[in-house]
């Protein structure tokens, strides 16, 4: 944004009545007609500026900028996210980090952007990536773990969602694998990609993407009674660079929990941030459905799921269905 924009909305947003153009244009050394079409230029930027005539310009709400200095100047972490790539709008961050991945970028590199043209979820499916409302990024990560214990770092990132959300005021719970819901509804959905030779992970890339500020009528009319967001639920909005830099802290602090004890660390977290042992589940996937009532979550992450003979069966991937409680 150009110096002398950043000026009219400050000084908007300093002001506690209306500004006239007048005065801004005498303030700035500007013309009003070129006052006026920095006015429209913010308002096209998501600025809410009322004009009134007579009365002149008044901020309402300013846009909830994401970008590169305001996520850095607010970062806490000891190493996640230093190295920091930012885009106003790209495909879809996973592969933005699995392609830097592989050029050698070092682990804990983030990549954030205000909106994704082909978001993505699980199995070939769309992750819906609105502009300037809500968060996606993507974590690269280089964990000494097998491909088989990869998955597991989905389960780190819910806890991490889960967590820095409550830190919010929102009581979100996690459901296995990859959500973590408000209710029924979805609020955040966690894509981890994995690039591995046989035995060996290279690197993981655990995309996140959490709804902030949608309203209702942001979503897509079939998604609306599955998905929500932190708005909609608290009815406050939330500024995504705040919100991003916390998620972050709790990705490494539970990252750093599992890297030092292995999975176990963060199981019992897991576990009572899920409301899921006890309840009927049934679990699609590779093909089959498998039924039963949900015992927690192994050691290795995989669900636990105890038929009616008692018998107990570990489920590593599949879509979850909560019987007589969310889907
Ligand atoms: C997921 O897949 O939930 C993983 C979503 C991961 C998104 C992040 S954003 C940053 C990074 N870059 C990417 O390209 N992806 C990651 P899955 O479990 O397959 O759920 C997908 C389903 O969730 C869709 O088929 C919809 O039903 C629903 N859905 C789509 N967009 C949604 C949204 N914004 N909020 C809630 N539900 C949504």
């Amino acid at each position: 944004m150009s110096e002398t924009r950043q000026r009219i909305a400050a000084a908007l947003s300093a002001a506690d009545r209306p500004v006239s153009g007048e005065a801004l244009a005498k303030d700035l050394g500007l013309s009003r007609a070129a006052v006026w079409k920095h006015i429209r230029a913010l308002k096209q930027a998501g600025y809410d500026i009322e004009s009134r005539h007579a009365h002149g310009y008044r901020l309402v709400s300013e846009p909830d900028l994401l970008g590169r200095e305001s996520i850095s100047a607010r970062l806490t972490t000891k190493w996640l996210g230093h190295s920091l790539v930012y885009a106003d709008v790209t495909g879809s961050t996973n592969t933005d980090a699995a392609v830097l991945g592989r050029e050698g970028a070092r682990h804990g590199t983030v990549v954030v952007a205000d909106r994704q043209t082909s978001g993505r979820g699980r199995l070939g499916r769309t992750w819906e990536s609105e502009q300037g409302i809500n968060l996606y990024m993507s974590a690269l990560l280089r964990p000494r773990l097998t491909p088989a214990e990869a998955p597991q770092l989905s389960l780190i990132a819910g806890v991490a969602v889960s967590s820095a959300l409550e830190q919010r005021g929102l009581a979100a719970r996690i459901k296995w694998p990859n959500d973590v819901v408000v209710g029924k509804r979805k609020v955040c959905g966690v894509l981890t990609e994995i690039d591995a030779e046989t035995d060996r992970v290279s690197f993981v890339v655990v995309g996140i993407g959490v709804n902030i500020n949608s309203r209702e009528s942001d979503f897509p009319e079939e998604l609306r009674p599955r998905a929500t967001s932190f708005l909609i639920e608290t009815g406050s909005r939330l500024s995504r660079a705040a919100f991003l830099s916390e998620l972050l802290a709790e990705l490494e602090r539970v990252y750093e929990a599992f890297e030092a004890e292995g999975f176990a660390a963060v199981r019992s977290e897991w576990e009572q941030r899920s409301d899921m042992a006890g309840r009927k589940v049934a679990i699609d996937g590779a093909g089959r459905r498998v039924e039963g009532v949900c015992r927690g979550i192994g050691h290795d992450g995989s669900l636990l799921v105890e038929d009616g003979q008692g018998r107990q069966e570990r489920v590593i991937a599949g879509d979850v269905t909560v019987l007589g409680g969310y889907e």
